[in-house]
């Protein structure tokens, strides 16, 4: 205590006993022992906190003003640009399990090993005490989390992306019931990361904290978002609810009085946050929502977040109008990883002509630089991304901050399929809806370090996060089913078929998918029943082109993006089949939904004697 003492001003002395919190006190001291750090602020809700630390990752070079008010660049380092799973690794205590897919290690030999790492990391630098909400505050959705960090990129990140929550804490009183995240970007040289061998991110599901080292790109630094999805997802698990890798909207419907709240689930770089931000729909989050039945018995969703920390790759006018208005004028955003020349940021599909040369995450650029192992390095990585409050959204919706969330009316699942999976459909039933999620497979992007392309399964869109078993995972989606007394749909969507190389749909056909699907919830459109699902009749989707997007949608297209691959289909169950497993304790249920939905695949391959069935053959039948 002491020496955490003596490293604080008087004003963050007192913002720090104020909150006569033992634990915050102890978690603090035991930091700053380990990590030595110069200096220690304690910061609050204030305006005044809040510039602050912007001002900091500025002064301490993170962070560099661009020509637009408000606007900062930051970069991470080049080998610094995405989630790095190899080195995210749960930390498991004896008896304790999760799922397969992801790195775990003995608790006590990983507690030793980031400790070691941490020691005398923060030397020269200011240690930061921040305090958070997961969700709205005064709510039975709250979560407080506390960030430590010697970053004021995480910190000016946070207090863009997350609720302020001092307040949260001084109401949590001696509780020790909050998340905790530690964060060091390590040695720095040209203000980047710079061991970046000794990266790693520990997840401690046994303290809800996690430890994160020797980085900076915001999905491995930044606590309140994906390391805290981790331990949400392990709480929602041992209580009622669900925490999800999930956006919610609201649905507006042309001439309608009504509007239809939803939420989906897709990988990342996939398509979540462009159908969040869909024209004329309103946004409440794009990336993480907790969902709760409600004493009525409804699902009921919030956005854990305030902000958006968006891929900027082709973001345009015409596209993300709304994106395009709120990056390119003067308000609070920081840009990451982009093209900057003459203190402007460009960016891959911004829809004008990059500049040749500057600076971006490489250092200084020229088109056609590659890098030591003769890659290309591309004008602004594909993984540039910026941050900014949703409230500087005009379509943000008005109930985003309501402490009891919105009425959920279906879960949408989408991937990044280009051969198997239609356009859009709707699951056959609750148990089905869950199959269809938990079937997921998506090629993979630059969100994450290593090769892209490639086909994974990725159940929920949640794998990446999933630090419980996933049988228990599946158990607890199937169960939310059975709880909620007003029941929700299920759909699947897949906005990335091709043929020949080529995308079948244009990038806005998911306003025509998502708009079906809000006109199935309330019956609006009658449905074609197949073995994958319900899908659209051909009637209902021409008049959502032509009321939607002003486009003629040939029957042709129709035919071709809706017909279902049998053995592609089956295909993918014998990928996934192997997965679920060896998992080992996937719920009978599911077992059951797995063996109807081949067989059902079977009989209609038997039926109509082909393996590709066209939508209306389903009709004729
Ligand atoms: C994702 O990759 O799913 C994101 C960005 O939303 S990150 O913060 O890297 O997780
Ligand atoms: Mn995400």
């Amino acid at each position: 205590m002491e020496t955490m003492f003596s490293l604080m001003d008087e004003k963050s002395k007192e913002k720090l006993t104020a909150l006569k919190n033992p634990k915050v006190e102890k978690t603090v001291a035991e930091f700053a022992e380990i990590c030595k750090p110069d200096k220690i602020t304690v910061l609050n809700d204030s305006q005044e906190d809040i510039d602050y630390v912007r001002g900091l990752a500025i002064k301490n070079g993170e962070e560099q003003k661009l020509g637009t008010e408000g606007h900062t660049v930051h970069f991470d380092g080049y080998n610094d640009q995405a989630r790095d799973k190899a080195h995210t690794v749960t930390l498991l205590s004896p008896g304790m399990k999760i799922t397969k897919a992801l790195n775990s290690m003995d608790r006590d030999q990983g507690l030793k090993e980031i400790f070691e790492i941490f020691v005398g990391c923060m030397k020269g630098k200011e240690m930061l005490v921040m305090f958070y909400c997961l969700g709205p505050t005064n709510s039975e959705f709250s979560i407080p989390a506390l960030q430590i960090t010697d970053s004021g990129y995480v910190g000016h990140s946070e207090n863009i992306l997350y609720r302020q929550g001092y307040k949260e804490f001084e109401k949590l009183q001696d509780k020790s019931d909050f998340f905790y995240f530690v964060h060091s970007a390590g040695e720095l040289e040209n203000y980047v990361s710079k061991n970046v061998d000794k990266r790693r991110i520990y997840i401690d599901l046994d303290e809800n904290r996690v430890f994160t080292v020797n980085n900076q790109y915001a999905g491995n630094s930044v606590g309140l978002k994906k390391l805290a999805l981790r331990l949400a997802i392990k709480k929602a698990s041992e209580e009622d609810w669900l925490t999800e890798h999930m956006f919610v909207m609201g649905l507006h419907p042309k001439g309608k009085d009504r509007v239809t709240y939803i939420t989906g689930a897709f990988p990342s770089a996939c398509g979540k946050t462009s159908t969040a931000m869909l024209s004329g729909q309103t946004i409440i989050g794009d990336d993480i929502a907790y969902v709760r039945i409600s004493s009525e018995g409804e699902a009921r969703a919030v956005n854990i977040e305030q902000g958006i920390f968006g891929i900027i790759r082709d973001v345009d006018s015409k596209g993300d109008p709304h994106i395009f208005e709120s990056i390119t004028t003067p308000r609070e955003a920081i840009f990451s990883n982009v093209l900057i020349k003459d203190t402007k940021p460009y960016w891959l599909g911004m829809g004008q002509e990059l500049p040749k040369e500057g600076v971006n995450h490489s250092g200084e650029w020229k088109e056609e630089a590659k890098d030591k192992n003769g890659n290309e390095i591309t004008a602004s990585h594909k993984n540039a991304r910026y941050t900014i409050r949703l409230s500087e959204l005009e379509n943000m919706d008005e109930k985003a901050d309501a402490p009891d969330g919105v009425p959920v009316s279906a879960f949408v699942y989408g991937g990044r399929d280009s051969d198997t999976t239609v356009p859009v459909a709707e699951s056959l039933s609750w148990p089905h809806g869950v199959f269809m999620g938990a079937a997921v497979e998506s090629e993979t992007t630059a969100a994450t370090l290593g090769a892209e392309g490639q086909r994974v399964h990725n159940p929920m869109a949640n794998l990446d996060f999933l630090v419980i078993p996933f049988g228990k995972y599946i158990e607890k989606h199937m169960d939310f089913g059975e709880q909620i007394k007003k029941p929700i749909k299920i759909f699947s969507t897949n906005y990335f078929l091709k043929e020949d190389g080529k995308y079948l749909n244009g990038m806005l056909d998911k306003k025509v998918w998502v708009l079906w699907a809000e006109g199935r919830i309330h019956n609006d459109f009658e449905a074609i029943e197949t073995p994958i699902g319900f899908i659209p009749k051909y009637e209902d989707l021409k008049q959502l082109f032509k009321q939607y997007l002003n486009q003629e949608y040939p029957l042709a297209n129709y035919t071709n993006q809706f017909s279902i691959r049998i053995d592609k289909y089956l295909d993918k169950l014998t990928r996934v089949e192997p997965v679920f497993r060896d998992e080992g304790d996937v719920p009978q249920i599911f077992w059951d939904q797995f063996e109807q939905q081949k067989q059902s695949l079977l009989d209609a391959k038997e039926k109509f004697g082909k393996s590709v069935i066209e939508p209306n053959e389903f009709l004729e039948k």
